[in-house]
């Protein structure tokens, strides 16, 4: 999982060596849940199964419509008893990160909510896109991400790995998975929407996204507050009022986006 354009489908081309799409412009690529499954006698007696999702902030699709599509998927394999061995978090280390993009953060919080913190220590939180960024800055990246973003989930046992785009560097952070494939584990959503029968806005993932929407609808009425006080006033400031129009209109596509 994780945001879109952040190398999820590349990761698992390079892993697999199969030929999943990959995007190629700032246009989200992956729409649907995708299943790809291999053998590798070498690694493992199992076969191996890979999951790859639409990444949220999708282009194509709302964020609401990429939860329900996950928890969909996550619902009926576990309702068949298949759990999942571990799930990758991808990030681009190349993005600037100081502050992380709210809409990173806020997928990055809600990707918390859809594990629960039962299930952190079977996340590997990947960082991809090395090749774009120097070691040193690269690093101090990570620092942070370690120490502020994603602290909550490397208190409780969550990797860090950096993805360097080569199948060796892919098997070196699925080793850890492969080993431990026995014990499987659950995710939080999967036992609110299967074992506690709640509704998708009922479940931590479904009110995060619901409390992302309920501040972009308070922070259009501001906006609008201001732009009636501007309309008010005698003075004829067209230029404020184009920045608020436009910051009008930014929320608008930003809610368009999120449900
Ligand atoms: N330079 C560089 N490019 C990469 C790397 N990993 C992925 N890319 C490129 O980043 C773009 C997006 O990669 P995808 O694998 O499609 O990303 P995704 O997470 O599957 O995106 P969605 O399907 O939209 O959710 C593609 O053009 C990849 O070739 C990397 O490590 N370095
Ligand atoms: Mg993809």
């Amino acid at each position: 999982m994780g945001p879109t354009g952040s190398g999820k489908s590349t990761f698992i081309n390079v892993a697999t060596e199969y030929n999943t799409e990959v995007g190629h412009s700032l246009e989200s690529c992956t729409s649907e849940i995708g299943i790809i499954k291999i053998s590798y006698p070498e690694l493992s007696d199992c076969d191996i199964v890979f999951v790859d999702t639409p990444g949220f902030d999708n282009t194509h699709k709302s964020d609401l419509d990429i939860l329900k599509m996950i928890s969909e998927w996550l619902s009926a394999t576990y309702k068949k008893k298949i759990l999942l061995s571990g799930i990758l978090y991808f990030h681009r280390i190349s993005d600037n990160i100081s502050p992380m993009a709210g809409t990173t953060l806020k997928n990055l919080r809600m990707f918390e909510e859809l594990c629960g913190k039962n299930a952190f220590h079977n996340v590997i939180l990947t960082t991809t896109m090395w090749d774009e960024v120097g070691e040193d800055l690269g690093k101090q990246y990570e620092d942070e991400l370690i120490h502020k973003y994603w602290k909550n989930m490397m208190d409780r046992k969550s990797k860090t790995m950096r993805f360097k785009n080569d199948r060796h560097s892919a098997f070196l952070i699925l080793a850890p998975l492969l080993e431990s494939a026995n014990k499987r584990h659950t995710l939080l959503l999967q036992q609110e929407m299967v074992d506690m029968h709640y509704q998708l806005l009922e479940t931590s993932a479904g009110q995060a996204l619901f409390t992302k929407v309920e501040a972009l609808v308070k922070q259009k009425q501001d906006v609008l507050g201001r732009i009636r006080d501007e309309m008010k006033r005698t003075s004829d400031d067209q230029e404020t009022m184009n920045v608020l129009r436009a910051e009008f209109q930014q929320l608008n596509i930003e809610l368009d986006r999120t449900v």
